[in-house]
């Protein structure tokens, strides 16, 4: 990957992203297609990416109620790692992982993937214990992570504070070099443009508002604001909104929406150099590529559509990125947003089959979907394209919450929820 570096940067990134809205073709809803996406986020636009490329299935449109990738990949804080504990997890994240650093090759775009590296904190002895188990799990799945002192700490990110004197003083931290960020849009205009090239039809302002079966049960399109469209399968990757549509299909779902916020400080120049997270303070921070910084809180703790969230969720994230990091403490925020998750009970996502013949989905990624992005079209792609699970999202079914066969992976998602 080419490395760039401040006015390079800059001039690059104004070149991949000219004309973006001018790449790929709006077309008119056509009666039938092969397939349906519902949701032109990230994954919605990987998977329908995937089935033309890998799966050679053209004939597909995505539907998007609003504008294509204006859902959580527009609005997420784009930390991407693998360093999650379960073999499930570094299965999907890591596939993830791969493709990430061979994307912007692969789309010819720049999506501005930059392995800085991700550094969770450790602020006392049991989470200390909980990374270094998190540690020799990962290096048994293949996944780079290591254990850093607080000396080495503070050595890989100089703001970090390590005076033993702070309410939650820092005890050391695991780190993930490969981990880093990506740019969030350009993610999403990079798979619509390639997609679109290959003759998918990508289509904005149509929401789906209803899901027609046959008398066998067996898909067979849409209702939409637009009108009726054919397609004998149908893939949903609508995070937020899963049950809501769904339940259209008479399927309900083992899923809750929050919201979950983010905000960004005024821009400043490059000081940051890293991502760091923290599980028991609820903050993470990075530096975008214009300069502002990235920081975000954990989700609201009751259900809502609403894409904002509660202001005590943001002032107590920002006092403890305040204590952690005291030369922020003048900054201005510039602006903040929320999106709408949905949480499943285990807090893993489901990219499965359904118990209605032709119907697929894709959801529950939380508050940690955006790193998964390749890996989960790609899965899911072959999912809808072979009728059976790929191998790496075999465990994601929807019949685990009844079988009770759980992924578990909240202690890992590093994002209160
Ligand atoms: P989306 O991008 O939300 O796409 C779904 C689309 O479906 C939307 O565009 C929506 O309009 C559309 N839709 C919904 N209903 C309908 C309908 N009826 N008809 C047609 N279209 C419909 N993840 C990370 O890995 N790292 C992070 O740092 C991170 N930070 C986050 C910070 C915040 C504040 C938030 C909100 C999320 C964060 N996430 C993060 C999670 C991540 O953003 C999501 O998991 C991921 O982007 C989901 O992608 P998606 O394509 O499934 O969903
Ligand atoms: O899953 O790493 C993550 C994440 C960071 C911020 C929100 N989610």
């Amino acid at each position: 990957m080419r490395k760039f570096s401040g006015f390079a940067l800059a001039r690059e990134t104004m070149r991949a992203h000219k004309g973006w809205d001018r790449q790929w073709d709006n077309p008119e809803p056509r009666a039938k297609y092969e397939v349906i996406i519902i949701g032109a986020g990230g994954h919605g636009l990987a998977t329908a990416y995937y089935l033309a490329k890998v799966h050679g299935i053209t004939d597909v449109a995505v539907l998007e109620k609003g504008w294509l990738g204006g859902g959580n990949t527009g609005r997420n804080t784009t930390i991407i790692r693998s360093n999650y504990l379960y073999d499930e997890s570094a299965g999907i994240y890591d596939h993830a992982i791969k493709l990430w650093e061979t994307l912007s090759q692969e789309l010819n775009y720049n999506v501005m993937f930059s392995q800085r590296g991700v550094m969770m904190l450790a602020h006392n002895v049991h989470d200390a214990q909980v990374a270094q188990r998190h540690i020799h799990a990962n290096r048994l799945n293949g996944v780079d992570n290591e254990w850093l002192d607080r000396d080495a700490a503070k050595a890989y990110c100089p703001p970090l504070n390590i005076s033993s004197s702070l309410r939650y003083p820092v005890m050391g931290a695991a780190l993930q070099r490969r981990g880093g960020v990506a740019r969030h849009d350009a993610v999403a205009w990079g798979y619509a443009r390639a997609a679109s090239a290959m003759g998918v039809h990508i289509i904005q302002n149509c929401e789906v508002t209803g899901i027609n079966q046959d008398s066998n049960g067996q898909v067979t399109g849409v209702e939409t604001t637009r009108g009726s469209i054919g397609a004998s399968k149908v893939g949903i990757v609508a995070a937020g909104h899963t049950s809501v549509l769904m339940e259209m299909a008479g399927v309900r779902m083992p899923l809750e929406s929050f919201p979950l916020q983010a905000l960004v400080s005024e821009p400043v120049k490059p000081c940051f150099p890293c991502v760091v997270m923290s599980n028991t303070v609820h903050a993470y921070i990075s530096q975008s590529d214009k300069g502002e910084l990235v920081i975000g809180a954990g989700t609201d703790q009751y259900t809502s559509y609403s894409q904002t969230g509660g202001m005590h969720i943001i002032s107590h994230t920002l006092e403890a990125i305040c204590e952690m990091f005291p030369m922020f403490s003048r900054m201005k925020m510039l602006r903040s947003w929320g999106g709408i998750v949905d949480v499943t009970p285990d807090r893993s996502p489901i990219i499965a089959k359904t118990p209605v013949k032709g119907l697929y989905v894709n959801c529950g990624w939380g508050t940690g979907g955006f790193k998964a992005t390749p890996g989960s079209g790609h899965v899911f792609a072959h999912t809808i394209a072979k009728d059976e699970p790929h191998k790496i999202n075999a465990g994601y079914t929807l019949e685990r919450f009844t079988t009770g066969r759980l992924i578990d992976e909240a202690a890992a998602a590093a994002v209160a929820h």
